[in-house]
């Protein structure tokens, strides 16, 4: 799916502001057609925002099931739209979207974007009301899943299987978009590099065109940054020579800009996108980019914030990529869920190489059996994690390739985080999830975060994959405490599975939590000198066996977590505080990865 841009014959208007809000605890809404009316008792609410930390009662933070969002929109009198589309960056985690009287559509996953067709429903010169349900409900056929259940005085309570605070609403913006009736719907770009010379193939889909008579033309052109062209090409698919190609790479991200024309019938429509040539290999255990070997350093993150929970900031976006490049960051996961469009853009401009994540966290029925009573702990089981899910999972994956597949920053797939993989049942769910993503993109590695309990005697699916990610926590949740035992097990953990998988090794996931400003000599877990040993146990650890390579810290910043014994009002391992301050390990991080290079390069 196409991001929103402005171009000479499209429009891209952000309905992001004060909309209109309102909890639906009775279940009241859907009986009463609320889209029928303005809301009711209803409140302002921020979009893009989630509602949880923005009220103060806690049932309402808690509140599980519908919500209700609304705002009236007009499109101006001379309005040139021929075409008007409703968009929804993200809607966490399902919505059902009328157009005043009309329902529009609805849209199942809460961090990949969905449109509808509204040209039927607005007028130039009218205004319209936009009224949207936003459910938050999580349940074994979600991804992410969870179950609901009730507490002794009858309140619905949302459990999850996973260690981020269950935010919801719309979180990421909403946009009312113009286009001709005949448009480019869709472009893919794959870039190859050939004896010094960079090729673009491109193809365009084009849709709402007359029919199978009416071909229209399809032109490209490549511009370099300078905006001198530099290629162009005619016909929906095509190849794109670049002699003496700049290269993309985090020294050096180069971005071309491909624009796409498609006329057709007396219409014009025009896309641009940005591109970045590159390639991205697995060689035995060595990943490299443009063909050499290339070393991961970073963070997992999370798309979180004090009072604004997953809502999306340009501001937190920009201070984050200037902290990641202050400490000597090269990369990041998009730890737990696909993150805003934005954050892929300014990815690919600052040469950032991402691990691009679905929301599939928490497929694993033992993880929380300590918090969460499932009577059957097995993940993989008609009710448990089924066919259903499956289905579910595959199409999170069809959206989150569909969105992302063109992002340079882009260099691998990871289809689950810390899912159960020592049942033999789960060896045909992520067979299906592994060719899938190869059928829809085989430019990329494929790849899961490997839970603690997956130890390569017990998995059963990492053969299915190209690159091996492994969260480990020794130290923390095993061996809590004692380094020394921490450092002798990571490391025969990490060789044996360099020695029964030839793949590249990359730590997804370690650290320690540390309460920002409590000290201990020597150091204690909690303490920030206790998570800057842990940190530069690993590291040296890291440091000695060759198929490392990547650290991903976990994780980039403290975040909020459902309640429990062993979280602070909220996870801790950030090596950087929630306000985005610095703890202990993060000026060690920063002599560890600051190489001379990146400071003459400004990093
Ligand atoms: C993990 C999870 C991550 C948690 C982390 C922790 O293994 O992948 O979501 O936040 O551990 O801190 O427990």
């Amino acid at each position: 799916m196409l991001a929103p841009r402005w171009t000479t014959s499209r429009t891209a208007r952000r309905l992001d502001g004060l909309w209109e809000f309102a909890f639906d605890p009775k279940e009241r809404g859907l009986i009463d057609h609320w889209w029928r009316s303005p809301l009711r008792e209803s409140r302002p609410m921020p979009v893009p925002a989630s509602y949880n930390d923005l009220v103060v009662a806690a049932e309402e933070r808690e509140h599980v099931g519908d919500v209700w969002y609304q705002t009236t929109v007009l499109l101006p009198d001379a309005s040139p739209a021929a075409r008007s589309v409703l968009r929804f960056d993200a809607a966490t985690h399902r919505a059902e979207v009328w157009v005043d009287d009309v329902r529009v559509g609805s849209h199942e996953g809460g961090y990949t974007p969905f449109e509808f067709d509204v040209t039927s429903l607005v007028r130039p010169g009218q205004p319209f009301r936009v009224t949207v349900r936003v459910n938050n409900t999580l349940t074994m056929q979600s991804i992410p899943p969870g179950v609901v259940d009730t507490a002794e005085d009858g309140r619905r309570r949302q459990r999850y299987f996973h260690d981020f605070y269950n935010y919801a609403g719309l979180a990421r913006s909403v946009w009312l978009l113009s286009t001709p009736t005949c448009h480019i719907a869709d472009v893919t770009v794959r870039t190859t590099i050939e004896m010094g010379r960079g090729l673009v193939d491109y193809a365009v889909e084009v849709a709402g065109d007359q029919g199978p008579g009416d071909r229209g033309t399809t032109t490209v052109v490549l511009r370099d940054a300078a905006g001198v062209i530099v290629a162009t090409g005619a016909g929906r698919t095509g190849s794109l020579a670049v002699a003496g190609a700049h290269l993309w790479s985090p020294d050096s991200p180069y971005l071309y800009t491909l624009e796409v024309r498609h006329e057709s019938a007396g219409e014009t429509d025009v896309y641009s996108l940005a591109v970045g040539i590159r390639t991205v290999e697995v060689e035995g255990s060595r990943l490299l980019l443009n063909g050499e070997p290339i070393k991961l350093r970073g963070f997992g993150m999370h798309e979180d914030a004090p009072w604004r929970g997953k809502g999306h900031d340009d501001a937190r976006m920009v201070r984050d990529f200037a902290l990641m490049r202050w400490i000597g960051a090269n990369s990041f996961r998009t730890s737990h869920y696909p993150y805003a469009d934005e954050v892929l853009d300014l990815a690919d401009r600052l040469g950032f190489l991402v691990i691009d994540e679905t929301a599939a966290v928490g497929l694993n029925l033992l993880l929380m059996s300590d918090r969460i009573a499932v009577d059957d702990t097995r993940t993989f089981r008609p009710g448990g994690i089924d066919d259903d899910t499956l289905a579910v999972h595959r199409t999170a994956i069809r959206e989150l390739v569909g969105r992302d597949k063109n992002h340079p920053s882009v260099i691998m797939w990871s289809v689950a985080n810390e899912p159960e993989t020592t049942e033999p049942a789960s060896r045909p769910y992520f067979a299906s999830l592994a060719s899938l993503t190869r059928d829809l993109d085989d430019t990329r590695p494929v790849a899961f975060a490997n839970v603690a309990f997956a130890t390569p005697d017990l998995d059963q699916v990492t053969d299915l994959f190209d690159v091996v990610l492994l969260n480990r926590y020794f130290g923390w949740y095993v061996d809590a405490g004692d380094l020394h035992v921490a450092e002798r097990r990571l490391e025969a953990e990490l060789r044996s599975w360099a020695a029964t998988h030839d793949k590249p090794i990359i730590i997804t996931e370690f650290g320690a939590d540390a309460v920002a400003g409590l000290h201990s000599l020597p150091a204690q877990m909690w303490s920030e000198e206790f998570q800057r040993e842990l940190v530069a146990t690993y590291l040296d650890v890291f440091a000695r066996v060759d198929a490392v390579v990547g650290e991903h810290v976990w994780n980039f910043a403290d975040f909020a977590t459902m309640q429990g014994t062993n979280r602070v009002v909220g996870n801790r391992k950030g090596v950087f505080t929630r306000e985005r301050e610095p703890k202990a390990v993060a000026y060690l991080l920063r002599e560890r990865w600051s190489t001379k290079d990146d400071e003459v390069a400004g990093h």
